[in-house]
């Protein structure tokens, strides 16, 4: 990996570097990568099945609704986001739907894997030291009010920071505030959690450690960065 020093190229190119694929065949439901019990016991097997099935199936069928005979069905999702304000609400939140649970999905593994070393560094240089990201990112999740997502994204100078987005926004999106790639999300909606944990919000947040996959997060800002 480059330094983040050397991280401007992709400066005013968010939409042809957010981690697009390189050729576009359609928008596709992701599989999930794991067995709907392997996060336990930090998310239980049926809260994953529900979430998956139902709830991600259900934004991505709407998203498909909601695009259906208009170019945005031959337009990946991270380039729809980009211009997210020139679209009906629907496609903003079924969209997001679809994305977000994708990134998330994909950014948990069963078995922990330590940071590499050089996104160690990233995160040393944008945040002091790894627990203070972790706080600082806890700390979102835990205290944003209502349904959202609690992010660490790069932003286009090749920083790191973190950031909530109500509903289904991202940060890929031109409406929120301080925008970036994603590079770790977590699901802070009720449904992500109610079946296990109830109210306890904050014990989710602290268990969503143990099941983050960084080497996944890693290749995000390599791509990014790249
Ligand atoms: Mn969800």
């Amino acid at each position: 990996m480059g330094t983040l020093a050397a991280a401007t190229p992709f400066i005013g190119s968010l939409a042809s570097c957010a981690a697009a694929p390189e050729k576009f065949e359609g928008h596709k439901f992701p599989d999930l990568g794991y067995d709907f019990n392997a996060l336990e016991p930090h998310i239980d097997a049926l809260t994953m099945e529900v979430h998956y099935t139902k709830h991600h199936q259900g934004y991505f069928n709407n998203f498909m609704k909601a695009i259906d005979g208009t170019v945005l069905l031959e337009t990946p999702v991270e380039q729809i986001f980009t211009g997210i304000s020139k679209h009906p609400e629907s496609v903003r939140n079924n969209g997001g739907g679809f994305y977000n649970h994708a990134l998330f999905w994909e950014n948990m593994t069963p078995t922990g894997i330590d940071i590499p070393a050089a996104f160690k560094t990233a995160i040393e240089k944008d945040f002091g030291s790894v627990d203070s990201m972790k706080e600082k990112f806890s700390q979102a999740a835990k205290t944003l009010f209502g349904s959202g997502w609690a992010w660490l994204s790069v932003n286009s100078n090749g920083k790191l920071f973190v950031s909530t987005t109500p509903n289904q926004d991202n940060p890929l999106m031109d409406i929120v505030g301080e925008r970036g790639i994603p590079l770790l999300s977590l699901d802070v909606w009720e449904h992500a959690y109610y079946l296990k944990y109830q109210n306890r919000r904050a014990e989710y947040v602290d268990n969503f450690w143990n099941l983050v996959n960084w080497k996944v997060v890693n290749s995000r800002l390599e791509k990014a960065i790249a």
